[in-house]
């Protein structure tokens, strides 16, 4: 590393600080931002980016600890953007919600754009591959030294992947991504994991992952589920349901998993799952207000 790029790194360690989001009594909510060009495309540039921040102002008053911004489609099967387009789309807003104080985190499989969020004061890169899709986005990570969700992934496709037992394999595949972050750098303390629900795995899957979170638990990171508006949601529901259709199922599942003892839910209705996870507190602690 040339000496320029040291001090830059250092830098960075400095901004971050050493526990993004300190012993929530309550998972905290991670909210949906979503920069593609069909979100918030009622007009100009500005208007665009106007309407985002207000989004994400609206999520953060409705209960979100975190902002999830991403500017590429991540799910299985999309196609991928150049790195620029996804930087153009994504720092305008990240800058203008650091500015509000809003703590940000990056969905990005690029290592580029994850560095890049960071400058611009992002605190937690979201990386759906768990550094699988970019040789260069452990590096990132360790330099960074900001928080790191570790999701599990079976590569780009869409299909439904093969597993012996999808809850061993999942929670296997997992210490192995995190092993390798490790290797590479990263501050053990640092790393959340994720089980890539709706990533190569069929409804089955899904629903057997959300039952059994304690077992990835016992790999002792913290735990981030991103059940939101997925579609193996409908299977239980009417299987005509649009995305919206699913919030109600979607904070049910946010209690749930709060109770098997997960660190954050990414969910795009945060008032829904604010109220459920107010719920499921109120019952755990015998209080009557939140
Ligand atoms: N799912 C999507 C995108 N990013 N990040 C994490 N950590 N976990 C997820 O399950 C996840 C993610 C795809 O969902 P969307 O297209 O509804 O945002």
């Amino acid at each position: 590393m040339v000496e320029s790029e040291s001090v830059r790194t250092a830098e960075r360690r400095q901004r971050t600080p050493a526990v993004l989001l300190p012993d929530y009594p309550a998972p905290v909510i991670m909210g949906v931002l979503n920069m593609t060009p069909d979100s918030f495309s009622d007009g100009g540039e500005y208007n665009r980016l106007d309407r985002a921040v207000g989004h994400a102002v609206e999520l953060t008053e409705a209960g979100a600890g975190l902002i999830d911004v991403g500017g590429e489609s991540t799910r299985p099967g999309a196609e991928r953007l150049p790195a620029e387009v996804e930087q153009s789309r994504v720092l305008p807003v990240i800058r203008e919600l650091v500015q509000r104080n809003i703590v940000v985190s990056i969905d990005t499989m690029n290592a580029s754009t994850a560095l890049a969020a960071v400058d611009a004061g992002a605190k937690l890169i979201n990386d759906v591959s768990g550094g699988l899709a970019d040789p260069g986005m452990r590096r990132v990570a360790a330099e960074t030294g900001v928080h790191f969700v570790a999701m599990h992934w079976r590569g780009p496709s869409d299909a439904v992947a093969v597993y012996r037992d999808v809850v061993a394999d999942v929670r296997d595949e997992l210490k192995s991504r995190v092993a390798e972050l490790i290797v590479s750098g990263v501050d053990p303390s640092r790393i959340i994991i994720d089980p890539g629900l709706g990533f190569a795995k069929n409804a089955e899957h899904n629903w057997r992952l959300l039952g059994h979170l304690r077992e990835l638990g016992i790999l002792g990171h913290p735990l981030l589920i991103g059940a939101s508006r997925k579609r193996f949601i409908g299977t239980v529901l009417d299987a005509a349901a649009t995305p919206k259709d699913r919030d109600p199922a979607t904070a049910i599942i946010s209690a749930l998993a709060a109770e098997a003892g997960v660190w954050g839910v990414r969910v795009h209705d945060v008032v829904g799952t604010r109220k459920a996870l107010d719920v499921w507190s109120a019952m755990r602690d015998g209080r009557a207000t939140v």
